[in-house]
């Protein structure tokens, strides 16, 4: 197994990104050599804070599917198409966060009160709309594949800034508070990348992944695996996924309802693997 999860409304509740509940869980899956990988829109100074908390070694997707980062020395040799930076070997898949800024700056003259970015807000700004404190809040600021954007005004609006820029070239996701300015990069595709790597350091066993998240940001990943495991949110519908099979929908939110669904479907394969959770 490979546990493939997001962390916002995911495995962090969504208001104040604590995960207490999911923390028997965590250790199980650490226990059976499971490993848990963020797939996220954070930063990846953002996930190295929260793996650090999680006691997490394992590699982990940020910018919504945009890179991959596996801790150099994970695998016996650095995977093809990746270069090291500091001390990971990286898998990206699109261009440099300036990029996409410049495509923002271009269609902006039509939304100028609609909207703000992460570069707009400043770390006060992002503390402001998203809680964090401002250690963690300092580390979202630093994006560098893509461009978070506050929606404040009209939701037409919103969908023409969209449309132009997909028209321009960028790829945009919806995350549970902000939507992502990127390219063509999604969850679902870092997650298969990154599969394929274990896969051929074990060609023996057949690897089975479960993708876990709450929001449309969330949608390839949660179509990409063989498992998916949609965590209800407090704050937003379930998004609309395009798969009936091996699907479970959590009855609680964030990290109680992870801890629930991850225990319930590996549990439900433990006759033909050899793991046991609790
Ligand atoms: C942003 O991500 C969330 C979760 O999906 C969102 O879009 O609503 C990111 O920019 C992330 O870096 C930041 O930590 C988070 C804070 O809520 O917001
Ligand atoms: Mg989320
Ligand atoms: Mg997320």
């Amino acid at each position: 197994w490979l546990v493939f999860t997001d962390m916002d409304g995911t495995l962090l509740d969504h208001h104040n990104y604590h995960f207490d509940e999911a923390i028997p869980t965590l250790a199980a899956l650490e226990q059976n050599q499971i490993p848990v990988i963020p797939v996220t829109s954070k930063t990846a100074a953002e996930v190295e804070l929260i793996r650090d908390s999680l006691g997490n070694h394992h590699p982990f997707i940020v910018e919504n599917g945009a890179a991959v980062y596996i801790p150099e020395g994970y695998f016996d040799q650095q995977p093809e198409d990746t270069e090291k930076r500091g001390k990971y070997w990286v898998k990206s898949f699109v261009q440099p966060r300036q990029h996409w800024q410049s495509l923002i700056d271009q269609v902006r003259p039509a939304y100028q009160h609609e909207f703000k970015t992460f570069a707009d807000a400043g770390i006060d700004g992002i503390i402001a709309m998203t809680g964090l404190n401002v250690h963690a809040a300092a580390c979202a600021a630093r994006r560098e594949f893509g461009e978070p954007v506050s929606w404040h005004g009209n939701g037409n609006l919103k969908h023409q800034f969209i449309t132009e820029l997909t028209a321009l070239g960028a790829n945009i996701l919806e995350g549970g508070r902000f939507i992502h300015v990127s390219g063509q990069c999604d969850k679902g595709q870092a997650l298969a990348w990154l599969t394929a790597v274990y896969q051929q350091t074990q060609p023996q066993q057949i690897i089975q992944t479960l993708g876990i998240g709450d929001s449309q940001n969330d949608k390839a990943m949660l179509e990409q695996a063989d498992y998916a495991l949609l965590i209800r949110s407090p704050v937003h519908g379930l998004p609309d996924i395009d798969r009936t099979d091996n699907l479970t929908v959590s009855t609680f939110f964030g990290p109680k309802g992870w801890a629930e669904g991850v225990t319930q479907i590996i549990d439900a394969k433990q006759h033909s693997d050899s793991f046991n959770l609790p």
